[in-house]
């Protein structure tokens, strides 16, 4: 039943958007469940609108009815932030119809897209005009670029390229108000006051609705080389980074660890996808080098990196990509363990970071207290080691009873996990963002000054809690 002022609103968004895109009834699962399937809310109408007006319009009719917003772009955030809520008062705001390339300015290395613009779409319309747009992850099918900047989302070039918020030059959002904010520059410089755009970014949709960006491109790298390589331990994936600075300084774009459990239920479940080496090495690594210089050239550095590696033990064997079907495999074994993962059943997920000379010494004492504490865990360690950046990730047991794993010993895990995060200086989200998921336990890992700033921030952008409350702060 709603009420009277719920059915006004559902009015006025059918008239502002038109009846097909106002949502209210029949299966909405897609929009109401979150990636994970760990979650499900209810929205009490899902909005789909076509450009900026009716988002900012959307807005103002939320805003003046005392309706929250929930904005969503592809929906395969990991940590609860883009669902509705269970109350079914919320309406859903999904930013999929808005995927227009507005302009691409070849000399100005930019190109302006709409939010809903799906990254994979973006990265091949670069590549079409000879540019690579940098941003990659196992989502790239289907997130959006507005949801990948309002994760501020990361993935594996990070290394080289910076992560979403790097490769922003200018964005457009529709404030709580319902105002417009046009600030899509293409600016490499402006020193004219706060930087709002760097604001927006990462704010989970709980400042302000993005609707466009001006986004850098890059020109194509003219080789590409990557290579699988067996390590013994953490310590020599962190030794073998330093090499790979070393070696191929700015042409070091991807550095990916994965430990042996990992890359086993990628085997398990994907067995044509022939995982490499993992069944004699703890851990392997995936390196990418891209560059400006011949592949041949390329080629001889990347192999002479290998060389001393092998040399001083840091890998002890190790495939390299003869071409790019076969690099690509490589990454789609390293991209498809988070669906190993949910192939195999329910999991906890971690996505920490320490600094990287950090992470042998985390990995074993945290690996140590687990196993110590918590009966049959199996341990899924995987990430982008070049970024200090780990998915430290728990599954139940592989016999008994998930659900009850999960009931008994998630808030354990956690605690034993962020607790020792928080012993090596690193950050309980490093990439994927705070959500719903992760928001009680902000407060016990985040600076108290730092979470007042960003509560008194909400609270001067979007006095009535209008978007997204109760993700990032409670
Ligand atoms: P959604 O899931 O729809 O939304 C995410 C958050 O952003 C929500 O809080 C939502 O309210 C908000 N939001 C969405 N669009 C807007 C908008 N236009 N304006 C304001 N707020 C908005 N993340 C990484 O960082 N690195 C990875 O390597 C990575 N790999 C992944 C692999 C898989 C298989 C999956 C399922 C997820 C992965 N993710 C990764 C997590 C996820 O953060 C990214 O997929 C992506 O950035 C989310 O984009 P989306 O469009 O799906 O956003
Ligand atoms: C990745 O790096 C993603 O593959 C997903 O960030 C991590 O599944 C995960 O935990
Ligand atoms: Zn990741």
């Amino acid at each position: 039943m709603h009420t009277t002022n719920q059915i006004q609103l559902l009015k006025r968004l059918r008239t502002l958007l038109g009846e097909a895109y106002v949502l209210s009834e029949g299966d909405l699962t897609i929009y109401e469940q979150d990636w994970r399937k760990r979650t499900r809310g209810k929205a009490l109408a899902v909005v789909r609108p076509a450009n900026t007006r009716q988002v900012a319009e959307v807005v103002k009719a939320c805003a003046q009815t005392g309706v929250s917003i929930v904005p969503q772009g592809g929906n395969t955030g990991l940590v609860v932030g883009s669902i509705p809520d269970q109350s079914g008062t919320q309406v859903l705001l999904s930013l999929q119809r808005m995927k227009t390339v507005r302009t691409l300015d070849a000399d100005n290395l930019t190109i302006t897209v709409e939010a809903g613009c799906i990254l994979q779409n973006l990265q091949q319309i670069a590549a079409q005009a000879g540019f690579l747009f940098p941003l990659s992850l196992g989502a790239e099918g289907s997130c959006t670029i507005g949801g990948n900047l309002a994760t501020n989302a990361g993935g594996t070039q990070v290394l080289r390229y910076g992560n979403a918020r790097e490769l922003c030059l200018g964005l457009e959002v529709v404030t709580a108000q319902g105002d417009v904010m046009h600030s899509l520059s293409g600016l490499r410089k402006d020193n004219t006051g706060y930087d709002l755009r760097n604001l927006m970014i990462g704010s989970e949709g709980t400042l302000g609705i993005i609707t466009a960006a001006t986004m850098k491109l890059y020109p194509m790298p003219a080789a590409n080389l990557t290579a699988w390589a067996a390590v013994p331990s953490v310590t020599h994936a962190v030794k073998l980074l330093g090499l790979a600075r070393q070696h191929l300084g700015a042409g070091l774009t991807g550095f990916e660890m994965m430990g042996q459990f990992a890359l086993s239920l990628v085997d398990k479940h994907f067995p044509h996808l022939r995982v490499p080496l993992w069944q004699e090495a703890t851990y392997c690594v995936l390196i990418e080098n891209s560059d400006s210089e011949s592949q041949d050239h390329a080629r001889e550095r990347f192999e002479h990196l290998l060389e001393v590696a092998f040399g001083n033990g840091c890998i002890t064997n190790a495939v390299m990509a003869e071409n790019l079907a076969q690099a690509r495999n490589l990454w789609h074994i390293r991209e498809s363990i988070t669906l190993a993962q949910a192939e195999e059943g329910l999991n906890i997920k971690h996505d920490i970071s320490v600094p990287i000379s950090s992470i042998p010494s985390f990995v074993e004492e945290t690996d140590a207290q687990l196993k110590r504490e918590i009966e049959g865990v199996r341990l899924v360690n995987f990430g982008h080691l070049g970024d200090g950046n780990l998915h430290y990730n728990v599954q139940a047991p592989e016999h008994g009873d998930s659900k009850a794993f999960l009931r008994d010993n998630e808030e354990r895990v956690n605690q034993l996990v962020y607790q020792s995060v928080k012993r090596f200086d690193g950050s309980i989200s490093a990439e994927h963002g705070v959500g719903s998921m992760k928001v009680n336990d902000l407060p016990h890992f985040k600076d108290p000054v730092a979470l007042k700033l960003m509560q008194q921030i909400k609270q001067a952008l979007d006095p009535q809690g209008v978007l997204n409350p109760g993700r990032v702060l409670r």
